[in-house]
This record gives C-alpha cells, structure tokens and sequence, in this order.
C-alpha cells in the first residue's frame, strides 16, 4: 500500500491509495499458498460446480478470454461466499489443428509449443485473478487423459456406436483434412476460411443420429436455463421432420426406388423425379448415352458447398439420367434427374418433385420446360402464370380419392394410410443431424485404438495396452498432405503391430479423433482428475456433476454442446453416470470489440490485455468488463472507460480505510436510513447475482458507495457502525469482480483473509419496509391535501397519488392542469390553468 498526498479545502489530508500491482503479487501468492479456491470435496457444505469452456492453448490470454472468464468468476466467487463448496476448475484443450498449425509455422514440436503456452496462459490466469482449483488442472494431450479418451472410443465402439463408412466428406484443401458438418460455416472452413469441397473417403463416425429424438426431447429440462437461442439453434440443427417415405418402381429396375416426403397429399401433382447427383444410386441410374454429361455435372456439385446447393437464390441446374420412374397412385412415367439441390445424404436422397407446391421443384421445372400441374385449390395465383409455388390449405383437384378434401391434414393422413395399405409407403421422421464424423487426417490429436487386420478386421486396441501413445515423429514432416503423418514413413514403426487377436501382421488406425471428442468429456474428468483406473471415479461425479453453471461462447451453441449432451447420454445408457443433460444451465457472454468491430490484426484495432492490466489494474479491468453491459451483450472498448472504474475503486477503497469501529461493532445501534440502504442493496446485489445481471450488481455497488460516503459526511460519522455494515457488504460484493481490492479491505477493515471464504449477508426484512412519509399536495399555493406515501416513490406516483385525491380535484374544480411541481419525497404543488 503507497499513500497519496492531497491538498483539501482546509487542511492537509492523508489518503491512502490502493495499489494494484503490489496487491496483484500478494493476493496471488496468499490464494496459492491458502489452497483458497480448492475444492473441499469433504462434505462440508452442499456442493456447486461452475465451469468455464476450457480454451485451446493457441496464444497468451486476450480480451476474449478476460470476458469469458470474469463471469464464471463472478458466479464461483459468490457462491463460495454463499457458504457453498465451490468446485472451479480449468484445463485446456490441448490438441488440434490451431496448436498444430502454429507448430508448423513455427518449425517447433506441437508438444512443445502447446505446452509453453499453457505455462504462459497459466500464469495469466494466476494474474487476473480467477478463483481455479488447480489442483484438478488436465490437458487433453496428456496420454493419461487420452488412455480415457480412448477407452471411452472403445465403450463407443463395443456398443455400436462407433463405426466406419466410405462416402463423400467435406474436405478443407488448406488444412488437408476432413471436417464435420458442424465445422463448415456459409461453405468455408471455420478455422482457416478455404472453400469446403467434397472428397470420398473411408472415415470414422460416430452414431449421433440414434439419439437424435432424445437429444430434441430433453431440451425440455434446459428450456428457461440455457438461452433460447441455443436451444433453438439446437433444434434446427437436429431438425426433425415428419413426413413419409413412398416407393417408386424404376423402369428396368427390380427395387423400388424410395423417397422422403413431408407432403405424401401432393402425390398427384408430382411430374418428376430427383436424385442427388453424389448419392450412389444416380450413378447406377444414368444410362450410357448420359454419362458423360452427368460425370462432368457430378464433378462441378462436388466443388459446391451444402449452403450454396440449398440457397434458393441460386439457378436450378441438373441432367437427366434416361430414366423413368412410375407414380404409384397413377402410374404417370417421370422422368429422373439428378440435381443438386436435393442432397444425397438428407431423407433417402430422392424426391418426388411437385413444381406447383414446392419453389425448388418450379423453378427446375420452368427452366427445363416439365409441366406443373396444380393439386390443390388455395385461392391464390396459378404457379404456372407467378412463378411462386403455393403451399396453403385447400381443395383437391386431379387427385383421384383425395378430390373433396378440403385440408392438408386429412389430405396426408388419408394418402399415408392408403399407401401403407397397398405397402408402397410408411409414415416416418427424419432428421437432418448427420452421423459425427470424428477422423482426422492430422498428427496432433488422440489416435485411434483400432488395429486393422487382413483377417480379423477392426480389433480394439485390448484396454490394458491403452493408451496408445502418439510417435515422437520429431523431426518429421507434419504439414498437411491429405494423409495423416501417422500413415507416413516415419511411423512405420508405430504402426505396425501384431493382431491382438491372431497374431498376425496388422496396422494401427492411422486417424486421430477430432478434438470435440476430447472435450466432449473433459467436465466429468475434472471431479476426479487423477484418477487412474477409470476416466472418471462414478461416486465423484455423482458428488459434482451435472454442472451447475456453465460458461462459454455462443459459437459453441451446436458443436460442442450437442457432442457433450450425447456423450452423456451414451454415458447414461452404460451406467456410467445417473443423469443425462451435462450442464444444467448455461451462459453464453458476448464478446469484446472495438470501434464498432471485431478486433483483428488487419483492422489494426486490436486490445491488448497485457497492457490494459499494467496500465489500471486486472481488478479495474474485470470491473469494466462486468459493467459495460449484461453479461451476454458485445462490449465495445472505445465505450468504455477503465480509467474511471479505477477512480471509483479507489473511492471504494478510501471508505475502508475511514472505517474507525472495531470489526464485529453491532448494527442495530447504527444510522437507520443508512442501514436501509444497505439492506437494500443486500437484496438487490444478491438477486442481480442470481439472475447473473452482472452489470447490475455493479451499479448497485456504486450506488452503496455513494451514499455511505454521504451518510459519513452528512454526519453519522466514519465510527459509526452501520458504516461498517456498509463497508463490509461493498467489500464482499465488490470480491467478485474486483478480488484483489476484496481482500485489501477485507484487510483494512480489520479481518482475517480471505473475503473469499467469507460469508454473504442476508438482508433484514425489517430494513426492506418502506419508511413512510407524509406528501403534502398544495393547489395555487394552498394546502389541499396529506397523504402518507412510500418514502421511495417515484415524481410521477407523486404527481398521480396528488391528482387522483378528492381535495385537490374539489380545488381544481374542473380546470385543466397548466404546471405540477414535484419536490419528492414531500411536495407537490399544482398550478391550474387560469
Ligand atoms: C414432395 C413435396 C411436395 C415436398 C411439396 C415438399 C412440398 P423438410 O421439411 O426439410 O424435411 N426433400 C426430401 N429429401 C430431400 C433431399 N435429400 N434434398 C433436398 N430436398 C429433399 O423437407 C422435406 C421435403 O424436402 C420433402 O417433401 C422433399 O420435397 C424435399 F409440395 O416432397 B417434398
Ligand atoms: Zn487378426
């Protein structure tokens, strides 16, 4: 602590200051040394578990990582004040493609280069003060994290649940590997920006789709505590679609060809056919004389992205195969084409085109000159003449047994139940959630435990040989090639083994797990983080897990979220585990620009942390990221202003240190008003907390620090102990935001450390009772009326509570009001028209 000389009016004063670097070095020391944010585990309190999305070790920590991690902070802080045995910790998400490619550039090791920015991210968040248990700190790149990771593979595995497949897979061609679904934004890689195109390759995936309906069904339970956004994001990507599946004979063909429709009532009208050019059956369909045409436009849907062939922007395009299908309820002819925008893994690849009902099927029929023939009546302009296909309810034309019917609903019903007689269709559901293809064709990631053998095929690597290390390859070429590095010459070695099963010559799996299959676990690894037999000790994450508070990105609304809600799940189903949604509630905060925009290198508006903190403190700077808005808003930099954050603690830490009574001075002989005040705030505080309006809880700080000060100078006096009281509650709230500055008071006020593990007020109901006053009304300078209102009331109650009495509309007499003078909380003075 340094002190600060000051000239006052009148006399020369001493101020102390609060110093924040010195108080940074000191307080991380006590928390280190104190265990003070570990974890009891022991019984002792009813349990919380809070967690932040651990981050990837790409870099030291920036403004980003200083937003997300204030606001679990915040959470983790109060409820340990709370009286709540707090479980806070952190790790990091040690493999993959950004530590990779970083290594690459860098001409360094990924082991290496992940590992000395995990050392300076540490320390970084040792300095901004964040209350992690480290005792349970993991990496997903430690082989005693993976040996788990791929266990649990292996569970997958043994329950169906893991499985290979050919088939065409997105393909990034700068970073040379392949990417789920979820990883493709807009037909651009998420990490690096290249256009996505599509490679046929032989890849691992994981079922997801089996719990599609339960991972829609379950979102119930999340509903009011994870944001809407998410939740709806979620559905989406699930996408569940009711509909039914209607066979079509091919001419020349022995098996019917099947297709997914949501509109089996519109049969009628359908005048062709549509086949995905990349699913497998268009190449088995095309005939001689087409091939050469269709080859060509298979080559160019390829280079299209998924996004792009859904647009409805977009010209239909297309070839015909030469061949027909033949409508079951008709027995029309259709001709087939095959198109790109019907895709070739959604429903069965094939759709029966109704050009009258369905905007896709119109246009490619106007451009290709099929006729469009209208099913059903709805009022609205022929699709033929607009252009635009109507999808309303109406009455059936030209539909042979629907003809009469005047709504969809019973149009569907009665064609799916007269197609399921005649077994040429079934209702059905699908899902637009896709398989979760987890291989990469990287080095750095989780390998997986499969060995490949000419005689016994896929044989699980046996559980006590796990984990199956990655090769040193130091030295090795690692840049991307389309092959994994493990495949290359350098990993001879490694790859090849003997079957476990026969003995024979056999190869390892040459892939790595994509890395949301590492963090698809890593919050139950966390309750018992050493533990050597298992990936988790069952009785420990029956003590801590679900979590109660989660906190991270809205970009991980899909990907991660929905990969770490099945694997719970599938966890569930094993026995594993009790419950089955991972995160009881969830936050998402916003994130921190600048001038208007995200900050980037290129736009040259970039923050640095670093430098923020050495020039105000980390506490001045978490303060003015809590404060700048509600926790899931954008904050932008140039709005806020950490300079004067730093002058309000200051003040703060000033009214700590004017504090004359002794620690444990009893209230109740203290300023009544003031007291109020403070309970007040004790109620408002500890509710913004609840309901995580983090901004809110420092507003009303600021609020308490004001009028304390006021009450001292206004003459209750430094001495007085309900100046404690107000001191006491401002130094604990004000510990979860600005802990370093917490336990400085904590200190000043004449308490033992930590203020962490201090225990929150409650407020007094007798202080929430509004003290009454009276409000005297006058009309034209003469009293008209008293009324006993609450001493809080607001001008316009005043003036409404004023005009609303008998007097005072008996002394208006009628006349219009010209002017209300409101003095609160004691008079109001009313002016009539003359
Ligand atoms: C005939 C029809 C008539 C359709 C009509 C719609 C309206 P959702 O709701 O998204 O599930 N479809 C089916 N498989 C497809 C695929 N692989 N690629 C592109 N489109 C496909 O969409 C289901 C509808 O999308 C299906 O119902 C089918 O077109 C089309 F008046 O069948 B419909
Ligand atoms: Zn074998």
């Amino acid at each position: 602590m340094t002190t600060e000389y000051r000239r006052c009016s009148t006399v020369e004063t001493v101020r102390p200051t609060y110093d924040a670097a010195a108080a940074q070095e000191r307080w991380q020391k006590f928390w280190e040394e104190n265990q003070t944010f570990t974890a009891r585990d022991d019984d002792s309190a009813e349990r919380r578990y809070v967690l932040d999305m651990f981050p990837y070790p790409s870099g030291d920590l920036h403004m980003g990582h200083a937003e997300a991690f204030v606001m679990g902070d915040v959470v983790a802080r109060y409820q340990m004040m709370r009286g709540y045995d707090v479980m806070h910790p952190i790790g990091w998400d040690s493999f993959g493609l950004p530590a990779e490619n970083a290594a690459i550039q860098r001409n360094a090791h990924p082991a290496e280069w992940t590992y000395k920015n995990i050392e300076t991210q540490k320390n970084s968040f040792k300095r901004y003060g964040l209350s992690f248990d480290w005792t349970r700190e993991l990496h997903t790149s430690d082989p005693e994290y993976y040996r788990w990771t791929q266990w649990l593979f292996l569970q997958f595995f043994s329950r169906g649940l893991a499985y290979r497949k050919a088939s065409f897979v997105n393909w990034c061609p700068n970073d040379q590997t392949v990417l789920a679904n979820e990883q493709v934004v807009q037909g651009a890689c998420e990490r690096c920006g290249a256009a996505v195109t599509k490679r046929r390759l032989t890849q691992w995936y994981f079922k997801i789709t089996d719990y599609a309906q339960r991972l829609l069904d379950d979102m119930e339970a999340l509903e009011g505590k994870w944001p809407d956004r998410v939740l709806a994001m979620q559905r989406n990507w699930i996408g569940r679609s009711q509909g039914a599946y209607v066979d079509f004979e091919v001419e020349g063909r022995d098996e019917p060809l099947t297709v997914f429709t949501t509109r089996p009532d519109t049969l009628f009208g359908a005048t062709f056919f549509v086949v995905a050019p990349d699913a497998p059956i268009a190449e088995e369909l095309v005939t001689d004389e087409h091939r050469a045409e269709f080859e060509a436009y298979l080559d160019k849907t390829k280079a299209a992205s998924e996004i792009e062939r859904q647009s409805t922007e977009r010209e239909k395009t297309g070839v015909f195969t030469g061949r027909h299908a033949i409508n079951p309820v008709n027995g029309e002819k259709l001709p087939i084409w095959a198109a790109d925008y019907v895709l070739a893994d959604y429903g069965t690849g094939a759709v029966m085109a109704v050009p009258a009902h369905d905007q896709r099927d119109l246009e490619f029929a106007q451009k290709f000159g099929i006729p469009v023939r209208v099913v059903i009546e709805t009022g609205e302009a022929d699709p033929n003449e607009t252009g635009i296909a109507t999808a309303g309810d109406g009455a059936y034309v030209n539909s042979g047994e629907l003809d009469g019917l005047t709504d969809k609903a019973s149009g569907i019903a009665t064609m799916a139940e007269k197609l399921e007689a005649e077994g040429r269709g079934r209702a059905a559901i699908t899902f637009r959630l896709r398989d979760w293809l987890l291989s990469r064709q990287r080095f750095w990631g989780c390998p997986i435990p499969i060995i490949h053998c000419p005689s016994c095929g896929e044989v699980p690597v046996p559980e006590d040989q796990l984990p199956v290390k990655l090769p040193d390859l130091r030295g090795a070429d690692l840049a991307p090639k389309g092959t994994s590095p493990l495949a290359s010459e350098a990993a001879k070695q490694w790859r090849e083994v003997a079957c476990p099963r026969c003995g024979g010559a056999a190869e390892r799996d040459t892939d790595t797990m994509d890395t949301f299959v590492d963090s698809s676990w890593y919050y139950f690894r966390y309750c018992s983080p050493n533990d050597v037999t298992a990936p988790f000790d069952v009785a420990a994450t029956k003590r801590w897990a679900p979590v109660d508070q989660y906190v991270g990105g809205v970009e991980h609304a899909i990907l991660h979220l929905l990969y770490s809600r099945f694997f719970t799940k599938v966890l569930h189903d094993a026995g594993l585990i009790e419950f089955t949604e991972p995160f009881t509630r969830l936050l998402n905060q916003g994130q921190v620009i600048n001038e208007g925009k995200a900050m980037s290198k290129s736009l040259g508006n970039g923050v640095d942390l670093g430098a923020q903190i050495d020039q105000y403190g980390v506490d001045a700077i978490r303060t003015t990221i809590v404060f700048a808005g509600p926790p899931e808003d954008d904050i932008d930099w140039a709005d806020v202003s950490p300079g004067s954050t730093a002058k309000f603690l200051q003040r703060a830490y000033r009214l700590a240190a004017d504090v004359t009574s002794e620690p444990g001075a009893d209230p109740a002989s203290g300023d009544v008003a003031l007291r109020r005040t403070t309970h007040r705030a004790i109620a408002d505080i500890t509710e913004a907390l609840e309901s995580q309006r983090f901004n809110v809880v420092v507003a009303r700080i600021m609020e308490l620090v004001n009028g304390t000060r006021k009450a001292i100078d206004s003459g209750c006096g430094a001495g007085d102990p309900a100046v404690r009281e107000a001191v006491e509650f401002v130094t604990q709230s004000l510990s979860t935001v600005a802990p370093y500055l917490g336990e400085e008071m904590w200190e000043v006020l004449g308490h033992e450390p930590s203020v962490a593990r201090s225990s929150w007020p409650v407020a007094e109901d007798a202080l929430l009772v509004q003290e009454a006053v009276t409000l005297v009304v006058q009309v034209q300078g003469k009293v008209r009326a008293k009324l006993e209102v609450p001493a809080s009331l607001t001008e316009e109650q005043a003036t409404e509570a004023a005009l609303a009495d008998e007097g005072v509309q008996r002394a208006l007499a009628g006349r219009e009001v010209a002017k209300v003078i409101v003095r609160l909380p004691k008079m109001v003075s009313i002016v009539p028209v003359t």
